[in-house]
C-alpha cells in the first residue's frame, strides 16, 4: 500500500517535471525527467498528455497574452521535441502487427508540427503504420503518397484559421480522384463543425483520441 502511494507521489513529481521543463524551456530537465518517466513505466500517453502537453498549453496561453513572444515558444517546442524523441523508440509497434497505414502532414502553408507529432506518435504506438510529410503539405502530394504507400487514412494538421481551408481542399482531391482513401482532420482550431462542413471522415480533438478515431474507421473499412 505504502509503496503504491509512493510511486503515486513520484509519477506527479516526474509529470510536474515534464511540465515545468516545457514552461522554463529547459532541455536539462526535459531529459532527466522523460528518462525518469520511462523508468517509472509511465506511458508515453500519460507523459504526453499530463506532462509536457500541459506545459505546452501553458505556452500557448501565456504567448495568446502576449506575456512570452515567438523566440519562447520556439525554445519551448525544442524542448517538446526533445522529450518526444527520447519517447520514440517506445511509440514503435511491432511491424508484423501493423493495423492499417496513415499518411500524416501539416498542410500546405502552416509549419506547426508538435501536435502532428504528437498524433503520429501516437498511431506508431498502437500500431499503426505511420508516414510523416513533415511541414507544408499539398493536398496533391497527400494524394501521391497515399498512392505510393498504400494508404487507409490521410490526416491534415492545421494550426491556423487561414491553413484549415486546405484541409477542405485534401477532402475535394480525394473525392475528385475517387480515391478511397478516409480524411482525418485537426489542430487546435479545428473541430468537429469544421469536419462536418468539409466533409471529412473524422476529427479528433488531441493525439489520445485520434487512436480510438482511426481504430473506428479502420473498421468501418
Ligand atoms: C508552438 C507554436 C509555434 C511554433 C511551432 C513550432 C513547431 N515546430 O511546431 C512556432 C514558433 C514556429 C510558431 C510559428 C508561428 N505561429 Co504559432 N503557435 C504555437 C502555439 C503556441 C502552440 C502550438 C502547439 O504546438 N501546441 C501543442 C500541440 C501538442 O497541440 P496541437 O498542435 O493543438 O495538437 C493537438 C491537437 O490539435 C490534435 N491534432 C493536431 N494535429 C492533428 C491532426 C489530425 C489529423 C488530428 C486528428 C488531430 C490533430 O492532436 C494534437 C496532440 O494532442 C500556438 C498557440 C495555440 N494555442 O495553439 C501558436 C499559434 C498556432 N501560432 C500562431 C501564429 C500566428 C504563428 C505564426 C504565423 C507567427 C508569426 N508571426 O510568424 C507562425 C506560423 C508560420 C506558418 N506559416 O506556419 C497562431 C495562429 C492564429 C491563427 N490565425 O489561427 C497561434 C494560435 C497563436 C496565437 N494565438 O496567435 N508557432
Amino acid at each position: 500500500m505504502c509503496n503504491v502511494v509512493n510511486k503515486m507521489a513520484d509519477d506527479k513529481k516526474i509529470l510536474q517535471d515534464l511540465k515545468t521543463s516545457v514552461e522554463t524551456w529547459n532541455l536539462k530537465l526535459a531529459e532527466s525527467a522523460t528518462k525518469a518517466a520511462i523508468e517509472a513505466k509511465i506511458s508515453p500517453k500519460i507523459i504526453v498528455q499530463d506532462g509536457l502537453g500541459k506545459g505546452m498549453e501553458t505556452i500557448g496561453d501565456r504567448f495568446d497574452k502576449a506575456e512570452i513572444y515567438l523566440p519562447q515558444v520556439v525554445a519551448a517546442s525544442k524542448t517538446m521535441e526533445l522529450a518526444l524523441k527520447l519517447l520514440a523508440p517506445l511509440m514503435q509497434a511491432d511491424p508484423n502487427v501493423m493495423k492499417g497505414t496513415v499518411i500524416m502532414g501539416t498542410v500546405q502553408g502552416d509549419i506547426h508540427e508538435i501536435g502532428k507529432n504528437v498524433c503520429c506518435a501516437m498511431m506508431r504506438g498502437a500500431g499503426y503504420r505511420v508516414f510523416d510529410l513533415g511541414p507544408d503539405v499539398s493536398p496533391e502530394a497527400f494524394m501521391e503518397s497515399g498512392a505510393a504507400n498504400n494508404a487507409n487514412i490521410l490526416g491534415g494538421s492545421a494550426l491556423m484559421t487561414t491553413t484549415m481551408q486546405v484541409q477542405g481542399q485534401m477532402v475535394k482531391a480525394v473525392k475528385e480522384a475517387k480515391a478511397s482513401f478516409k480524411v482525418i482532420v485537426g489542430g487546435a482550431p479545428v473541430t468537429q463543425k469544421w469536419c462536418d462542413e468539409i466533409k471529412a471522415d473524422g476529427y479528433s480533438e488531441n493525439g489520445a483520441e485520434i487512436v480510438e478515431l482511426v481504430n473506428k474507421l479502420m473498421k468501418k473499412g
